[in-house]
């Protein structure tokens, strides 16, 4: 939607007036685009058509977190081809949507001013984002979704003028968001890989086609995994391991031209859950590497995104498992860069095999990377195939060089 064909700054009718880096432009210097007065922002929302209404999603009630997933199972992202749709559970987005020092008015419904019903939504998180030495106040924008019957009338652009006024109330002037669609400007793009972890059913649901000459036997050898993982004092990641993981965590980070930020209350967050919580409702899987003397040297971390498979009739769902977050002390040792390269390479192999091991075991069917981070170290050795879709990476408000840290297609900068 919007965007795909586009080439020009002109073509893009909304963006065209937001503060982002135009296209084709050459990014010199990092900085901010337009400085930010907290006391000259509305304090009342943007009109909306008459027939809609603005709302404050109340996440926290579970008959409005079902009206949000309802919205999204049926209306959210779809590949190219219209065969799978991102199926965000209710948990996933309870987890997602609720990070420390989350805001209710950063869940942002419309409804028919009639019926209720729930027919768009956009929402951020508050973090802090930090672009090469810059450390930015900043939110994440996420789940925009309009109605397929209400497409293409100008409410996106609405819902982000909203969602940008809401942020500005709360000093809050800069943001990251990603998207499929090419919009001005990427700041990084990477491309999706998937891992087979259930080749039959890959095969059977059209995600993965079989390879001239090969046959479905072969396809399950070459995709077969061991039935236990191989390093030495993995365990699953606990409340007690906060501290550790946070300290190596925030240094992994360092080496990159971006990431946010993580106090102990967001590695919390985002890597562990409750144990209690249902086995069909869990969202997130971490686990460490301690060694023997009580240092954790390694982590990693992937949580649960299903698809719907549309129209498909035997299978409805594809479990596939996102690779998350992870870090090893091997970055840190001291080595020149052409020895620390092989070495860092070889365990980060170790450490993803395993994690792929423990998603088959959890019966996922597919566990898939984007290009980023280190993750060119071992996404062919892992077998990892390169997909059709690509992730751009966006900043409101902030214009950055290009990144290097993603695969970039060309032409697309
Ligand atoms: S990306 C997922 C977005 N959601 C989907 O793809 C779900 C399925 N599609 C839909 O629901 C992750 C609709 O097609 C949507 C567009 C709602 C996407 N980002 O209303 P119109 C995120 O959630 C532009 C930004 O007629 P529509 C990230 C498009 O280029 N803009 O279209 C969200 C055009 O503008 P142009 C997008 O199809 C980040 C205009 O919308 C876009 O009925 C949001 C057309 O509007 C997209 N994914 O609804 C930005 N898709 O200039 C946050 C289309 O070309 C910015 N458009 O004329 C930061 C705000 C906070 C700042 C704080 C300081």
């Amino acid at each position: 939607p919007g965007g795909k064909n586009k080439k020009d700054m002109a073509d893009y009718k909304f963006w065209k007036t937001q503060p982002v880096a135009p296209l084709g432009e050459n990014v010199e210097q990092d900085g901010v685009i337009q400085e930010g007065n907290v006391s000259k922002i509305p304090k009342e929302p943007l009109p909306m058509h008459k027939e809609f209404e603005w709302v404050t999603m109340n996440l926290e009630d579970p008959a409005e977190l079902k009206e949000l997933y309802e919205l999204l199972t049926a209306n959210y992202v779809e590949d190219d081809d219209a065969m799978f749709r991102f199926d965000y559970s209710a948990s996933f987005l309870d987890w997602a949507l609720k990070s420390p020092g989350w805001l209710k008015e950063w869940h942002v419904g419309v409804r028919v001013a009639s019926s209720k019903k729930l027919v768009a939504f956009i929402s951020g998180i508050p973090l802090d984002l930090r672009v090469r030495d810059r450390v930015l106040k900043a939110s994440e924008i996420n789940f925009l979704c309009v109605h397929k019957k209400l497409r293409s009338k100008r409410l996106a652009p609405i819902l982000i003028k909203e969602i940008t006024r809401r942020c500005n109330l709360e000093g809050v002037f800069q943001a990251i968001y990603t998207g499929g669609v090419v919009l001005p400007t990427p700041v990084s793009v990477c491309r999706y890989y998937h891992r087979s972890l259930n080749w039959p059913k890959l095969c059977d649901v059209g995600f993965s086609a079989l390879p001239r000459g090969s046959t479905v036997a072969r396809q399950v050898l070459k995709y077969k995994l061991p039935e236990k993982t191989k390093t030495k004092g993995l365990r699953p990641m606990t409340y007690a391991d906060v501290p550790r993981v946070g300290n190596l965590l925030r240094r992994f980070l360092s080496r990159f031209e971006m990431s946010q930020g993580f106090d102990d209350a967001e590695v919390a967050h985002w890597m562990l859950q409750n144990e209690s919580i249902a086995k069909k409702d869990r969202v997130i899987w971490a686990y460490v590497v301690e060694d023997g003397a009580g240092n954790i040297t390694d982590f990693f971390s992937f949580y649960s995104l299903p698809s719907s498979i549309i129209g498909h009739p035997q299978h409805k769902v594809l479990n596939a498992a996102y690779l998350f977050y992870y870090a090893t002390e091997t970055a840190f040792l001291e080595l020149p860069e052409h020895d620390l390269r092989p070495k860092l390479s070889a365990r980060l192999n170790e450490l993803v095999n395993d994690a792929l091991v423990l998603a088959k075991k959890l019966e996922f069917d597919v566990f898939n990377a984007l290009s980023l981070a280190d993750n060119a170290m071992f996404l062919d050795e892992q077998k990892f195939g390169a997909g059709d879709g690509y992730l751009n990476f966006y900043l409101f408000n902030y214009k950055a060089r290009p990144m290097t840290g993603g695969f970039l297609p060309n032409g697309q900068l």
